[in-house]
């Protein structure tokens, strides 16, 4: 199994721009923009999900778009709208596309105006697109588990990158990690700190298990805090299992039972080899597996004890 093939995206009816509907081949950028240059703005990725029960929910939206607001304030960009607005611009967007299940990515950046990284007085603009996006990483690799390696390029210093903010420029990291691996027959890429320690994947928060205990990187460090990495900790902890937010070295990597990788498009990701090494028995191991199931059913609205997380449209 060779990594993923990736898919042109399929145009869907309407984007949601500035707080209009927009026609999807008129959801036009100028070139002028100022975030073409620089890449200074934020995005989210959010997931819409068919429930069990016919109907559709978005998956832990207020997170996400608490998230959004966050990144603009580390930006020091003024965001128009609101989590309420948002919130009705992605219905908006669900309605018009006519989808069960789709993929939300709402967008806030800095648009014409001046350029120069002074410019401080443009306007923001601001997005809701929404496609299909089926599993991130491949069927094969969400069943069998993925191949991993570390990239030679390290995850932002904390001082550098503004790792809390899904900063768009900031993916030009994950980028060339993503594209080193995935040249050299590997899945995805497993980014270190500039201290050697594990972070995350280059989408995804990752996790290790050894004897039935559960470690990943703290939020203090270089990773993204995702929202799918806290969804999980709650499921693990609800089932027992021992969750430790802490740093750990390559080589706990190398000898872990189990490893997956969580993000909104990934879900929970199985990796059965690092470095050419085998995890575990070189397949998805129990704890992946049985996670998996349970992340499945929150999304889907069949476990009671989460239907907070979900925002029916
Ligand atoms: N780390 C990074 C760097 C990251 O981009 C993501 C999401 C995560 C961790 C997981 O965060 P969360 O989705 O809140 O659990 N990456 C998004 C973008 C993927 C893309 O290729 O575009 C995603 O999974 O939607």
């Amino acid at each position: 199994m060779g990594p993923m093939a990736h898919q042109d995206i399929e145009p869907l009816e309407t984007i949601w721009h500035n707080g209009r509907l927009v026609p999807w081949k008129e959801a036009t950028v100028h070139l002028i923009a100022h975030v073409l240059h620089y890449g200074y703005g934020a995005f989210e990725g959010i997931r819409l999900y068919e429930t069990a029960d016919g109907r559709s929910a978005i998956f832990r939206l207020e997170p996400h778009l608490r998230r959004l607001a966050d990144s603009m304030k580390i930006l020091q960009v003024s965001m128009p709208y609101g989590a309420e607005e948002l919130t009705q611009a992605c219905r908006e967007v669900i309605q018009r596309n006519q989808r069960k299940e789709a993929y939300l990515r709402p967008m806030a950046y800095v648009g014409p105006g001046a350029l120069g990284f002074g410019a401080m007085d443009n306007p923001t603009h601001v997005a809701v697109l929404m496609w299909e996006w089926g599993a991130y990483l491949g069927a094969e690799g969400m069943k069998h588990g993925i191949r991993a390696k570390i990239s030679s390029f390290p995850r932002h210093h904390i001082g550098v990158g503004m790792v809390k903010a899904k900063v768009i420029g900031q993916y030009v990291n994950a980028i060339l990690a993503k594209r080193e691996v995935q040249l050299l027959g590997f899945d995805e890429a497993i980014l270190l700190d500039v201290d050697g320690y594990v972070t995350e994947a280059s989408g995804q928060n990752l996790f290790i298990v050894r004897d039935g205990a559960v470690k990943t990187a703290p939020c203090s460090s270089s990773i993204l805090p995702g929202i799918t990495r806290a969804s999980v900790i709650e499921l693990l902890r609800e089932d027992q299992i021992p969750v430790a937010e802490e740093r750990f070295t390559r080589d706990e990597l190398y000898i872990a039972d189990e490893v997956f990788l969580t993000g909104t498009a990934s879900e929970v990701t199985p990796v059965r080899e690092v470095d050419h090494r085998p995890v575990g028995k070189g397949e998805p191991g129990p704890i992946s597996q049985r996670l998996q199931e349970r992340y499945v059913a929150a999304v889907r609205g069949r476990d009671p004890k989460h239907r907070d997380w979900l925002t029916y449209v």
